[in-house]
């Protein structure tokens, strides 16, 4: 078996070989999540953010078929370029690598993919917006993303602000659950719903990095777990919408994407809601981001 090469940016590269904190940030909210051009002054902000918090950002994507831990200055330049034309920037989930690679395609990785790339370079927490998970309707569509089979089987610790509101959540936590996958809530202990502080699922609080750490690394140390853990960090309040202003928002897009499926549903709906609530839920989107980041810099730092 040949190691699936990595091209590890040199920032990233120096930042690992010293010991410095390196934080993996999600692309597919830059590909499929975010309007463009809102998607790349997300990718400038939220990299000098990093720095900012004393922590590497390592974005990963996948750029004509190589897979990009860290973005030189060229490889943003790239990217943009890309969006600008309008070439086709794939969605890549775990089990898309390998035609990706295969036919030097370009796309942003999901939860999944990025979990799995962040655990070849070694790194070990990783931030994104919102966890695929169980979609509405799963009785019928069989749509769970696997992204949860990603945190069953890859020792990396995901900050998230909940799975998308678009999905089942009860539904979500239960796979999660089953999968062995621990799931904290940043201190508090309802589970927050993306948009929204609460849910109305009551999971286990944490309420330190430290903590967070010391779970982490004794979950590794079971033989027989190679699971990663996922910590549920609400969006600040200031930038919340409430769970019954949304969700009206919500059940629109699920209704007008009746004859949508497959990977191209979330950001259909994303879309849609972004269109629906006039900028809304992108605004409260890089809200709960840059929060994010800030949670995985403090892990990130107390994992080193
Ligand atoms: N949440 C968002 N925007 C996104 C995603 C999640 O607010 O773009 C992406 C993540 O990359 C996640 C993926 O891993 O959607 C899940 O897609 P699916 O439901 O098709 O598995
Ligand atoms: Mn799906």
């Amino acid at each position: 078996m040949k190691a699936i090469p990595l091209k590890i940016s040199s920032q990233v590269q120096k930042a690992i070989d010293s010991g410095k904190a390196v934080l993996a940030l999600e692309s597919t909210v830059i590909t499929h999540g975010l309007p463009y051009p809102q998607n790349i002054e997300y990718l400038n902000d939220i990299e000098a953010l990093a720095e900012e918090q004393g922590v590497i950002p390592a974005t990963i994507c996948v750029l004509n078929g190589e897979c990009c831990i860290g973005l030189e200055p060229q490889d943003i330049e790239i990217l943009k370029g890309k969006m600008q034309k309008g070439d086709e920037l794939h969605k890549l989930t775990l089990r898309d690598l390998g035609l990706a690679l295969a036919q030097k395609q370009s796309g942003g990785t999901t939860v999944s993919a990025t979990m799995a790339l962040a655990e070849m370079a070694g790194i070990k927490v990783f931030v994104t917006g919102g966890i695929g998970g169980v979609h509405r309707g799963w009785q019928e569509s069989r749509d769970i993303s696997l992204d949860i089979k990603a945190l069953a089987q890859i020792p990396v610790i995901v900050v998230c602000a909940g799975c998308k509101a678009i999905l089942d959540i009860g539904a979500t936590l239960e796979a999660l659950e089953t999968e062995g996958v621990p799931v904290y809530a940043w201190q508090t202990d309802e589970f927050p719903s993306f948009y929204s502080r609460k849910s109305g699922h009551i999971v286990s609080q944490i309420d330190s990095a430290k903590a967070i750490v010391q779970a982490f690394k004794i979950m590794q140390d079971f033989d027989k777990v190679h699971s990663g853990m996922l910590i549920a960090c609400p969006i600040p309040t200031q930038a919340e919408i409430p769970f019954e202003e949304i969700e009206p928002y919500i059940q629109q897009a699920i209704k007008a994407a009746s004859n949508i499926s497959g990977k191209a549903l979330t950001p259909y709906l994303l879309d849609h809601l972004a269109k629906s609530t006039e900028g809304r839920s992108v605004k409260a989107n890089l809200a709960l981001l840059e929060n994010n980041l800030k949670l995985g810099a403090l892990i990130a730092k107390e994992m080193t």
